[in-house]
């Protein structure tokens, strides 16, 4: 099969992956909505095993429910080149954000069992569950419980909206979370991440190849306002104290104070509950997120700080206001060798490339800590992602995969 041949090969194999991953999705015609360790992760997992097995790779899960495919290397217990993403989802999102780059694990692992590659490091496909935080608080639960950033304690603790626990919807689709789950550091050579851009800027330029530079720094609060309940009808203006009209205020306040932050620092309110949340009741009880990004620690810590002064500013007059801090990732930087063999891969291959910063967060953030990342962006149609518009092109993909092949054998190598 000449380049061109593989190359199309390739695209039709990831045509029918993201389709078939697709398929999982418990808001079918409105997105992808896969949360982890729903009955949809379940059949997700069980796909991405198979293909694993298909490639005729180790195929296990931690204690955490991470899914690794490995190809041993010939030298006797070294450390792998892990090659992967999340499959879990946002609510109602996009078929691409994460399974892009659990797919390209896969097929990296592949064209490595198809030319009889032997290689010295080992290789390992993975697939990380709750990079979102779409079910479990904070997101990145998988890499960091791998990586015990978060502990097996932490993890087992951790509650859904529903009180349910990690570990009780882990067994309710038949996982075990007794097995081994935080692994050693040193053993992990390396990191390769294939993503989507979710962003407007390779589109634009035409260009289909990102190699990341910079991941931002992040952080999520939790504000919970508390009042008293009403009588929508029967009590007085004056006599109110409404946790609604309290929270709205730090709320509308939010993109005021991202603005004068600078460096591009962002806040966005995702996720927000009212209760008794009736309509003739004067709310009671509100609790939201506030999700802050920016380029330079110095703008992620003075935006957190601010944000927190403007909850508290709001308290008084029987309004009560809690911030709780869910996550702090400073800013990352990719690794300088892996770049800059992405570089000569995508250059070799004859691809088209530029550097790029993510203005989203991912597995690779929680890795640079402890191995040498890279990562690659495609470009997403419109720029668009986090819901059902989400698309990119499979031929993007595939020669991300290429390039990916490309340094992957070299990092197994050496
Ligand atoms: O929120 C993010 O940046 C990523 O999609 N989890
Ligand atoms: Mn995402
Ligand atoms: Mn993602």
């Amino acid at each position: 099969m000449n380049m061109r041949e593989r190359t199309n090969d390739l695209k039709q194999r990831i045509e029918r992956h993201i389709e078939a991953i697709a398929e999982f999705t418990s808001t079918p015609g409105n997105g992808t909505t896969r949360l982890t360790f729903s009955e949809q992760d379940r059949q997700a997992r069980a796909y991405i095993k198979q293909v694993m097995n298909d490639c005729g790779l180790d195929v296990r899960e931690d204690g955490f429910g991470n899914i690794f495919g490995k190809m041993e290397g010939t030298i006797e217990g070294a450390p792998s080149v892990l090659v992967g993403s999340h499959f879990d989802s946002v609510p109602r999102g996009g078929a691409y954000d994460g399974p892009a780059g659990v797919i390209a694990g896969l097929e990296v692992a592949r064209l490595f069992r198809e030319n009889g590659l032997k290689p010295k490091y080992p290789l390992e496909a993975v697939a990380m569950i709750e990079e979102e935080g779409g079910r479990f608080v904070g997101g990145l639960l998988g890499s960091r419980s791998m990586l015990g950033v978060v502990s097996a304690e932490e993890f087992a603790a951790t509650t859904d909206k529903d009180g349910i626990s990690t570990v009780e919807a882990m067994r309710a689709i038949g996982l075990d979370p007794t097995l081994p789950g935080k692994r050693e550091a040193g053993s992990i050579k390396a990191f390769l991440e294939l993503h989507i851009e979710q962003g407007p800027i390779l589109e634009e330029e035409g260009i289909p190849i990102g190699i990341v530079e910079a991941i931002v720094g992040l952080t999520q609060v939790q504000v919970t306002v508390r009042g008293s309940a009403g009588h929508a009808g029967t009590t007085p203006m004056e006599r109110r104290a409404d946790a609604l009209v309290a929270a709205s205020k730090i709320v509308a306040a939010l993109p005021e104070l991202a603005a004068r932050q600078g460096g591009g620092t962002v806040a966005t309110v995702g996720r927000l509950n009212v209760l008794p949340n009736g309509a003739n009741v004067i709310p009671d009880r509100v609790t939201f997120t506030v999700d802050l990004r920016a380029a330079r620690e110095e703008d992620v810590l003075g935006i957190l700080e601010k944000t927190e002064a403007l909850a508290a500013s709001a308290a008084g007059a029987g309004i009560e206001v809690d911030v709780e801090r869910q996550l702090y990732i400073r800013p990352k930087r990719m690794s300088d060798r892996v770049r800059g063999l992405l570089e000569s891969a995508s250059e070799t291959l004859g691809f088209v490339s530029r550097p790029l910063n993510s203005g989203a967060g991912h597995d690779a953030m929680i890795f640079s800590d402890f191995t040498e990342v890279g990562m690659l962006f495609v470009p997403s149609r419109g720029g668009l992602s986090h819901c059902p518009e989400e698309w990119s092109d499979a031929a993007d993909i595939a020669g991300a995969i290429e390039i990916f092949y490309e340094t992957a054998k070299k990092l197994t190598e050496a």
